[in-house]
């Protein structure tokens, strides 16, 4: 069993690489939820919806996020009535909002529809949140605490960074499936997926109970680095690491995550960061991270898994 811990765009791609590679058995994706907020009503899930429409093979490759060949005559329309366009809602992704707000409505756990939602769309790998309790990730900065997706989306990330917390997080627990593979005798490694570790994995770290958790694993938990050549491939973590006054590199992911992880990934790019790596008695492995193709996907995912079976106890 293979535990995936991932949020964003850069994160559904190796998630779809494992998905690719392991039987839905061999593998659980858990996913922030710290992006989740009610909007227009609804309630919104954007990495889990990323995450799934990335493994049915509906996802937009250009935005990253949201259904390909979209339609906005809902978002046209609400702007023409005045209403709040600044979060781009398609049509086809209403509807998992709608579907999702019901079941929510009805009592279902935020697990129990996402099960539902990935059987729509025909994905039989586990996707599942981090925690079936309201968490909302409040990014800190110079001009004062945002809510994530006005920080990310309507600000455009544009204030300097100086911190994060997490709203909620102290009265979550792990969702089941999580806590349950967490507590899996076979557990086989733990990949932390090439994500921005503030607004992403870290939600996911500080559910109460799961740094611990991970740690009595005894398994290897292995980061792919979202950095490569001192950027991220898309949103603002470099620019969020240099602001926290981390190197905005494979050396800064190492620095963040620190005792949690055994091995990281780097890009061929960041070659020459090698050595200062291994010398914090980390295991390193150099390949391409960047991830254009399907097969670049599925080639990492394989690669990731070996390099961390290497470093089975
Ligand atoms: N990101 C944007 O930059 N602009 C948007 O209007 C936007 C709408 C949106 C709607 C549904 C959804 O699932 C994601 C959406 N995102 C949008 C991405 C969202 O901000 C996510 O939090 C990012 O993917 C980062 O994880």
């Amino acid at each position: 069993m293979i535990l995936v811990l991932t949020g964003g765009v850069g994160g559904a791609k190796l998630a779809n690489g494992l998905a690719h590679t392991f039987r839905p058995e061999e593998l659980t994706i858990v996913v922030n939820t710290g992006d989740d907020f009610m909007h227009l009503g609804y309630f919104i899930c954007p990495d889990l919806d990323s995450t799934l429409y990335k493994l049915a093979g509906i996802n937009d490759l250009e935005r990253g996020w949201g259904i390909r060949q979209e339609t906005w005559n809902f978002m046209n329309t609400l702007k023409e009535v005045g209403g709040d366009d600044w979060f781009k809602l398609g049509d086809k992704d209403l509807a998992t909002h709608i579907d999702r707000t019901k079941r929510l409505s009805e009592g279902q756990t935020l697990s129990e529809v996402t099960q539902a939602l990935c059987r729509k769309h025909n994905v039989s790998h586990s996707i599942v949140p981090m925690t079936d309790h309201r968490v909302g990730t409040i990014v800190d900065t110079v001009e004062g605490d945002f809510f994530f997706q006005d920080y990310f989306v309507r600000l455009r990330c544009k204030p300097t960074f100086t911190g994060v917390h997490y709203k909620g997080i102290k009265t979550a627990t792990p969702s089941p499936k999580f806590r349950k593979t967490l507590t899996y005798p076979d557990l086989r490694s733990i990949v932390i997926c090439p994500s921005n570790p503030f607004v992403s994995i870290d939600p996911i770290l500080n559910v109460p109970g799961v740094r611990d958790l991970i740690t009595s694993t005894k398994v290897p938990v292995v980061a792919v680095s979202p950095i490569i050549a001192g950027e991220a491939i898309k949103g603002p973590a470099a620019k969020m690491m240099r602001e926290i006054g981390l190197p905005s590199s494979p050396v800064g992911i190492v620095e963040h995550y620190g005792k949690l992880i055994d091995g990281i990934i780097i890009d061929e790019r960041d070659t020459s960061l090698r050595d200062t790596i291994t010398a914090t008695g980390l295991k390193v492995k150099v390949c391409q991270t960047l991830m254009q193709s399907d097969n670049d996907e599925k080639t990492l995912a394989i690669k990731t898994i070996k390099f961390a079976d290497t470093l089975s106890y």
